[in-house]
């Protein structure tokens, strides 16, 4: 039996194709998928194409739109051996490093992935990027799938969702993973770089999807200069349950009195925070210097090499469900799907 694989089209440049009488970018109908790229037969799969309701510019995601894809991805799970998600590339690493967490028991390939360039556009990066996407998702090496964990494919590059970030808005190598090691690089020939890849424990769990995430979430950026005041009515805000802080360096902050303590009364209301660097590589390590220690002491939860996309869906993700301070800060300080590396 041929391979089968779900496309679900949310939206973004991919899906964008001049028409022929105006000239404007319009949808593209991925329905008609295999009259456009011929070359898709020679794979070898079953291929169908859902299309959600309305497509939208990723700009214009939101929580909601990450549950009714999950709930797809759900619905579908027995039914086909991979999924390709097509999204803008706005907010990819937000979307797939969502549903990285909201897929409990994930044993088949989700991959993510976009272009920078209309696909209708003779030049498009979109066209390899959804055909080896496609390939990906239905490769299986031995008795299971290659990869099977949610993924981002991207110019060449197979990174592990959680551990990405747009880095370009120009360059068709739109998204890197600066703390963790590429899942596959694409040349001649896909080389898989299996050490790197997550594995569950059991193939023929069911899915389990998160049905709920949390509101009142925030990211404060600290910057040399914030005041008082500014920090004070951000994490005073009314139903404020978690923060991610990108801090400095190694996970480092001001050690000034003041600023220590309207975090402190955060924590003391039962605001989670998260800390995070503002550097693109590297990790956060509270204990090294003084300006980090003093965040440790007073509770707040080191986010390690997490990127600040996967801690703020983390946190969505922890605290949608009602679940204990502890076990919430359990959640938080374990790696659930390869976020992190301790
Ligand atoms: N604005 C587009 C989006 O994120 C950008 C893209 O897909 N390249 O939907």
């Amino acid at each position: 039996m041929k391979p089968s694989i779900l496309i679900v089209y949310t939206g973004g440049t991919i899906g964008m194709k001049p028409d022929p009488e105006t000239g404007a970018l319009v949808p593209f109908d991925f329905n008609g998928i295999y009259d456009e790229f011929p070359a898709l037969r020679h794979l070898e799969l079953e291929i169908d194409v859902l299309t959600m309701d309305p497509v939208i510019d990723s700009s214009n995601i939101n929580p909601q739109n990450w549950l009714d894809l999950a709930a797809i991805i759900r619905d579908n799970y027995a039914r086909y051996d991979g999924f390709v998600v097509l999204h803008g590339t706005d907010t990819m690493s937000y979307t797939a490093s969502a549903l990285s967490f909201m897929l409990e028991n994930l044993a088949k390939p989700v991959v993510f992935t976009g272009s920078q360039i209309p696909i209708g556009v003779l030049r498009t990066d979109g066209r390899e990027n959804l055909i080896t996407a496609i390939e990906i998702a239905s490769t299986r090496l031995g008795d299971h799938p290659a990869v099977p964990e949610v993924s981002l494919y991207f110019q060449n590059s197979l990174f592990r969702a959680n551990r990405t970030t747009k880095h370009s808005s120009e360059e068709l190598s739109a998204f890197g993973s600066c703390n963790y090691p590429a899942l596959a690089e694409v040349g001649v020939n896909i080389t898989y770089h299996s050490e790197a890849i997550l594995r569950p424990e059991r193939y023929d769990e069911p899915l389990r999807i998160a049905t709920s995430l949390s509101d009142g979430i925030a990211i404060v950026k600290l910057f040399p200069g914030l005041e008082e005041r500014t920090l004070r009515a951000m994490l005073s805000a009314e139903g404020l349950k978690g923060v991610v802080l990108e801090t400095f360096g190694a996970g480092n902050a001001p050690t000034s009195e003041w600023f220590i303590r309207v975090l402190k009364e955060a924590i003391d209301r039962g605001v989670l925070i998260l800390n995070v660097t503002q550097c693109q590589s590297g990790s956060v390590m509270m204990e090294l210097y003084e300006t980090g220690l003093r965040l440790q002491h007073i509770g707040v939860i080191s986010g390690h090499d997490m990127t600040t996309e996967a801690a703020v869906t983390k946190l969505m993700y922890v605290l949608g469900e009602n679940r204990s301070r502890e076990e919430a800060l359990a959640l938080l300080r374990t790696p659930l799907k390869g976020e992190f590396t301790r």
